[in-house]
């Protein structure tokens, strides 16, 4: 579909096309699409901008991730519809792995999922058949099944669009878990050591600039600043900006209404 550029809601409806035509080749399930409305609705909460609560938790995902002995990137149909450059970039900068985890697991998604990611430049792509041959112990969905080389002896992982039960999972274990979720109220969000409360659009680049702008740090600084980090103080920042952003918008549109009804 021919997108006008002039079109007040361009970037949205260009993300909209890319996730349909994800869906059309395999990549994506009708689930994602399900899960890209709910993120919808609350990037219009957020006001469809990086908050400088996300900045903060970007720049705190940016350490943890140049902190770790073996970082894993997780990818799954939206990600790599979404940012399959931005996750090579990323595991470049970082010096992660990348691993495909799927929800919905089949051989013919994990094979059209590497491929894209191969196209965007990865060299070794893990969790594809017949790699994933390990399981997270505790963890009933397909999402357990993880490369033994991946996110099975990771110590920090970063889980965009995650579900809860792999987050809770992966906490379990010990490991330090990253997630990029518009829905500061998921479960993810909430179990989550850090996260980023942002559309993966915009927050995959600019992860990418905080570990690059981060690399020369010394480890003790960068673990202080990991260290002094609460996710849950941080989120529970994210409603309140949520819910004042509402307030302030019914107020002036109370306001509005008013002077269409003739005061002006
Ligand atoms: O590809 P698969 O098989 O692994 O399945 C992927 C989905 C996304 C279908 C699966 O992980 C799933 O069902 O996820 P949930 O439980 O629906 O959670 C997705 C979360 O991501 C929700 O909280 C959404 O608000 C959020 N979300 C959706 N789109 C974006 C987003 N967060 C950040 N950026 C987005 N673009």
């Amino acid at each position: 579909m021919e997108i006008p550029r002039s079109h007040p809601r361009a970037e949205s409806l260009r993300i909209r096309e890319a996730l349909k035509k994800g869906f059309e080749e395999g990549l994506v399930v009708e689930q994602g699409l399900m899960a890209h409305g709910r993120g919808e609705a609350f990037d219009y909460l957020l006001g469809e901008k990086t908050i400088p609560l996300a900045a903060d938790a970007i720049k705190i995902a940016a350490a943890a991730l140049l902190l770790a002995d073996k970082p894993v990137i997780s990818v799954n149909g939206n990600v790599a519809v979404l940012t399959p450059k931005e996750v090579v970039d990323l595991a470049e900068a970082a010096g992660a792995k990348i691993e495909v985890n799927l929800f919905y697991r089949t051989p013919q998604r994990e094979k059209a999922i590497e491929k894209r990611l191969r196209s965007a430049g990865a060299r070794e792509v893990l969790g594809v058949d017949p790699s994933a041959t390990a399981e997270l112990p505790g963890l009933e969905s397909l999402r357990r099944k993880v490369d033994q080389k991946g996110i099975l002896v990771a110590d920090v992982v970063l889980v965009p669009l995650e579900d809860g039960d792999r987050t809770e999972t992966l906490r379990r274990l010990g490991k330090t878990v990253i997630t990029i979720d518009l829905n500061p109220l998921s479960r993810t969000a909430q179990t989550a050591s850090v996260t980023i409360v942002d559309n993966l659009v915009r927050a995959m680049p600019l992860l990418i600039k905080e570990v690059n702008r981060l690399r020369g740090e010394k480890p003790d600084l960068l673990r202080k600043t990991v260290e002094q980090f609460d996710n849950r103080v941080n989120l529970g920042k994210c409603i309140s900006y949520i819910a004042e952003r509402l307030m302030h918008i019914s107020k002036s549109t109370g306001k509005m209404s008013d002077n269409s009804n003739g005061e002006q």
